[in-house]
C-alpha cells in the first residue's frame, strides 16, 4: 500500500460547495508540491460519461467510470480529488471495492437544501421546483447521507480555508513526502 495513494471523495448536494473546497484543497497540496487530479462534472459528465442522464441507474454507473478513473489515476500518483453528487449510499461503498487498497477518504459536504436552494448558483432548484428538471437531488430524487464519513464539513458553519485546512490536516500526517 503506497501512502500517496489517496483518494479524496466529495459527496454532498448540487451547489453544497464541494468543487469550492476541492478547489482550495488542491491548490493547499498543489503549494506543499504534491501532484493532484480534480475529477468533476465537467470534465467527466461533459466527456466519458456524456451519455448518461440523473435516472438512478446512470448515476449509479457514473459513479462506478469514476471511481475506475479514479483508481487509475491514483496508481499513476497522483492524488485524486473526485466532487460529485453521488447520493447513493450503495454506490459510494462500491467506490471503495473498485478502489481496493487506496486510502479512501470520504468527505461530507453538509449544506442543507433549503441554503443550496438560496444559493442556487446555476438555476437548478427554481427549474426543479417548475417541473423543468427532473430527479433533481433533494428535491425530486432522494439524497442519502453518509451516516459516518471520514470528515464532515458543514458550509453553513466553517470558511471554506478553514474546512479545507481540516482536510490538508486530516491527510498530511499519512503522506509520503
Ligand atoms: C443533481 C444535477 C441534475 C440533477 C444537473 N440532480 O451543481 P452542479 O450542477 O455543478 O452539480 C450537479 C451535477 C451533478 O452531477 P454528478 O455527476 O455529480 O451527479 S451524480 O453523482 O448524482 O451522478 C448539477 C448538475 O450536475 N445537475 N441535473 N437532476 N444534479
Amino acid at each position: 500500500n503506497n501512502h500517496n495513494s489517496f483518494l479524496l471523495w466529495f459527496t454532498g448536494l448540487s451547489g453544497s460547495g464541494k468543487s469550492t473546497v476541492a478547489n482550495v484543497v488542491e491548490q493547499k497540496l498543489y503549494q506543499k508540491g504534491i501532484k493532484t487530479y480534480a475529477l468533476d462534472g465537467d470534465n467527466i459528465r461533459k466527456g466519458i460519461n456524456k451519455d448518461l442522464t440523473f435516472a438512478p441507474e446512470d448515476r449509479t454507473e457514473n459513479i462506478r467510470r469514476i471511481a475506475e478513473i479514479a483508481n487509475l489515476m491514483v496508481n499513476a500518483g497522483l492524488v485524486t480529488i473526485a466532487a460529485f453528487v453521488s447520493p447513493y449510499k450503495k454506490d459510494r461503498e462500491n467506490i471503495r471495492s473498485i478502489v481496493k487498497d487506496v486510502n479512501f477518504v470520504e468527505i461530507y459536504i453538509n449544506t442543507s437544501v433549503e441554503e443550496c436552494e438560496r444559493r442556487d448558483v446555476k438555476g437548478l432548484y427554481k427549474k426543479a421546483r417548475a417541473g423543468e428538471i427532473k430527479n433533481m437531488t433533494g428535491i425530486s430524487a432522494p439524497y442519502e447521507a453518509p451516516e459516518q464519513p471520514d470528515i464532515e464539513i458543514k458550509t453553513e458553519e466553517e470558511s471554506v480555508d478553514a474546512a479545507a485546512q481540516r482536510i490538508l490536516d486530516y491527510i498530511t500526517p499519512k503522506l509520503k513526502l
